[in-house]
C-alpha cells in the first residue's frame, strides 16, 4: 500500500494512475495520522512553493512530514515535493520549508528558455535503489522554473545540466527526491516508481552516465477533438481549420485510442484541443472530460488540453471561472491547460489599460497551478502589406509574397477556432502573454494548418524572439524533412503536428529515427 500526500493543487491523478498501472493500491492521506502510518509516501508537489507551503502547515500536515523524514521513512518527493525538503525557496521569500536538508532553492539564470520544460538525461553520482535497471542513456520529463542547490554533496543523487548542472534528485537514507516527473516519464518514469515500491529493489550505478546531459526537443501529436453530426467525441482535422469534407465533420478516430498508439510510437507529450470549446461549455461537455481520464489511465507522458477555458455562465444562470474550468481539466489528468481565444481578449485589455489585472485567466491559473501549466494556443493568419506603413502592427520581410506581390505580411490573431480576426498581432500577443504568466506558446498558423506545406519559419522566429519561454512550432508539417527544418533553422524546444501522425503518412517512431543524430531527441 502506498500512500500518497495530495494537498489539493494540481494533478496528482498522473501519480495515481501510474502507481495503480503497476498492480499497487493507493491511498490519500488526510490527515497527519495517516502520514505517520505510511509505509511508504510519496509526495507530488504542483504549484507554486509559497502556495504548498502554506497548504502543509494549514492541514497540518508539515509537523508529522518533518517527523516521517527524520525516522528515515520510505520516501518519494516529486518535482515541488523535492524542493519542499529545503530551507526556503527563491520563489517564496521568507516562506520556511520542511528544512530536511540544507539549501535554498533557485531560479535557473541562464539564457535559456525558463521554464526548462521536456526531456532530459541524467547523471548519477551515487547507487540508488530507483536507478536499478536503467542504462544511463534514458531521458525524464522535467517542467520547473527553479531548482535547489545545496551543501550537502552527500545527499546529491542525480545532476542535469540545463545551462549548468543542477540537482535533479537527491536522496539521504530512504528519503528520496527527484525534480523530475517519474509519473510522466514513460516506460522509465514507470521503472523508476517501480523500483521505489518494491521492497529488497538494489542500489544501482547506472554504467551509461556521464558527460553533459542534453535536452531533447520534443515531438508532440496534437488531437483535435469535437463531436460529430451524430452526437459522437472524434478525432478531426480540418485543412486551414476546416474540419468538413462533403458536410461531414471528418473522423479519424476515437480520441483516447489514438492518443494511446502515440504514446506507444514514442510522442513526447499529447495535446488535445476541444475545437468547439468556444461554443460547447467543457464542464457540460462531460464526453472530454472522461477521454482525458482515460487516456491518463494509460499513457504516460505529458498531456495538454484546450479549448473553453474562460469563465461562463449556465442556463440556469451558475457562474463558472476558468479557473474551475481548468481546475477539473487538471482533476481529471491535464499537466497543463491550454488558453485560445480568451487569451486574445486578455491581452486586447492589456494594451486597452496598459496595466494587469491580476484577475485573468492567464494570471489566476499561473497563480495556483505555476507558471509551466499556463500554454497559450495562438491561431494566427498573415495578413499581407505592400509597406511596414501600412500598417500599425509589427511586420516582417516575407519571401513569400502576397497574392497582388505584397513584400511585407503582419500575423493577426484570431478568435473562436480562426472564425474572426482581431486587432492585435501575434509576436504582441504572445510577449504580452509573457509578461502575465504564461509558461509556454503554442504557435498554431492558420495559413499552414493541414496544408503539409511545411512550418512557417518567419513567423516561428519572428515569435520566439521576442519571448523568452519555451515555443512549440504547430501546423503545416508534411514530412519527416520539415521537423528537422524547424530544429535547425529556428530555436523553437519542440515541434507539434496532427494530420500526417493520424493520416500515418509519417510515423513518430520513423520520424524520431530519421531525426537521430541530427537534433537531439528522446529515442
Ligand atoms: O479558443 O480557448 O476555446 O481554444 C480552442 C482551441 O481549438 C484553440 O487552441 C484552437 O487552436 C483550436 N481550434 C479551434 N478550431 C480549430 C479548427 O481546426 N477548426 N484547431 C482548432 C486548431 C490547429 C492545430 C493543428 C495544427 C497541426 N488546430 O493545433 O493541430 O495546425 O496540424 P497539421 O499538422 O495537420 O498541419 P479556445
Amino acid at each position: 500500500m502506498i500512500t500518497l500526500l495530495d494537498y489539493g493543487a494540481g494533478n496528482v491523478r498522473s501519480v495515481i494512475n501510474a502507481v495503480e498501472s503497476l498492480g499497487e493500491t493507493i491511498r490519500i492521506a488526510s490527515s497527519g495520522e495517516d502520514i505517520l502510518a505510511a509505509e511508504r509516501l510519496i509526495f507530488p508537489g504542483v504549484g507554486a512553493f509559497g502556495n504548498m507551503m502554506r497548504i502543509l502547515n494549514e492541514k497540518g500536515f508539515a509537523a508529522p512530514l518533518k517527523a516521517y523524514l527524520a525516522a528515515d521513512r520510505p520516501f518519494l518527493g516529486i518535482c515541488l515535493g523535492l524542493q519542499a525538503l529545503f530551507d526556503g525557496s527563491a520563489e517564496a521569500p521568507g516562506v520556511t520549508g520542511l528544512g530536511f536538508l540544507p539549501g535554498t532553492v533557485k531560479r535557473f539564470e541562464t539564457d535559456l528558455s525558463v521554464p526548462h520544460i521536456g526531456w532530459n538525461g541524467l547523471n548519477a553520482r551515487k547507487p540508488s535503489r530507483i536507478l536499478n535497471g536503467l542504462s544511463g542513456r534514458e531521458k525524464v520529463y522535467f517542467v520547473h522554473s527553479y531548482h535547489v542547490a545545496t551543501d550537502d554533496a552527500s545527499a546529491v543523487l542525480t545532476t542535469t545540466d540545463y545551462g549548468y548542472p543542477f540537482v535533479s534528485a537527491v536522496q539521504k537514507g530512504n528519503v528520496i527526491a527527484t525534480q523530475f516527473h517519474p509519473e510522466k516519464s514513460g516506460e522509465t518514469g514507470l521503472r523508476i516508481l517501480e523500483n521505489f515500491i518494491r521492497p529488497d529493489v538494489a542500489p544501482y550505478l547506472p554504467i551509461g552516465m556521464s558527460g553533459t546531459t542534453r535536452l531533447a526537443k520534443r515531438i508532440i501529436a496534437c488531437l483535435d477533438v469535437r463531436s460529430n453530426d451524430q452526437g459522437e467525441l472524434v478525432v478531426t482535422k480540418g485543412d486551414q481549420y476546416d474540419v468538413r469534407e462533403d458536410g461531414e465533420v471528418r473522423n479519424l478516430g476515437n480520441p483516447a485510442a489514438l492518443a494511446g498508439r502515440y504514446y506507444r510510437d514514442g510522442a513526447d507529450e499529447i495535446t488535445f484541443l476541444n475545437i468547439t470549446g468556444f461554443r460547447d461549455f467543457p464542464l457540460e461537455d462531460m464526453p472530454m472530460i472522461e477521454v482525458l481520464k482515460q487516456t491518463s489511465r494509460h499513457v504516460f507522458v505529458p498531456l495538454t488540453i484546450g479549448g473553453g477555458i474562460r469563465d461562463y455562465t449556465d442556463k440556469n444562470g451558475r457562474r463558472y471561472t476558468a479557473l474551475e474550468v481548468a481546475a477539473e481539466y487538471f482533476r481529471s489528468g491535464a499537466d497543463k491547460v491550454s488558453i485560445g481565444s480568451d487569451a486574445v481578449y486578455i491581452v486586447e485589455e492589456y494594451l486597452r489599460t496598459g496595466r494587469r489585472t491580476g484577475e485573468s485567466t492567464i494570471e489566476a491559473i499561473a497563480r495556483v497551478y505555476g507558471n509551466q501549466a499556463v500554454v497559450i494556443s495562438v491561431d494566427p493568419r498573415r495578413v499581407y502589406v505592400a509597406s511596414p506603413g501600412d500598417t500599425p502592427h509589427p511586420v516582417i520581410e516575407t519571401d513569400f509574397s502576397g497574392p497582388n506581390g505584397e513584400g511585407y505580411c503582419w500575423y493577426q490573431c484570431t478568435v473562436k477556432g480562426g472564425r474572426e480576426g482581431r486587432d492585435v498581432d501575434a509576436v504582441t500577443l504572445a510577449r504580452v502573454c509573457e509578461t502575465l504568466g504564461a509558461g509556454e506558446i503554442l504557435l498554431n498558423c492558420i495559413d499552414r494548418d493541414g496544408t503539409n506545406a511545411g512550418f512557417d519559419i518567419e513567423l516561428i522566429n519572428a515569435v520566439k524572439g521576442a519571448v523568452t519561454i519555451p515555443v512549440i512550432a504547430s501546423s503545416g508539417a508534411g514530412c519527416v524533412a520539415h521537423f528537422h527544418e524547424v530544429f535547425t533553422r529556428t530555436q523553437v524546444e519542440s515541434a507539434l503536428a496532427a494530420g500526417i501522425f493520424h493520416r500515418e503518412e509519417v510515423l513518430i517512431g520513423e520520424l524520431k529515427r530519421y531525426l537521430r543524430g541530427k537534433v537531439e531527441i528522446r529515442l
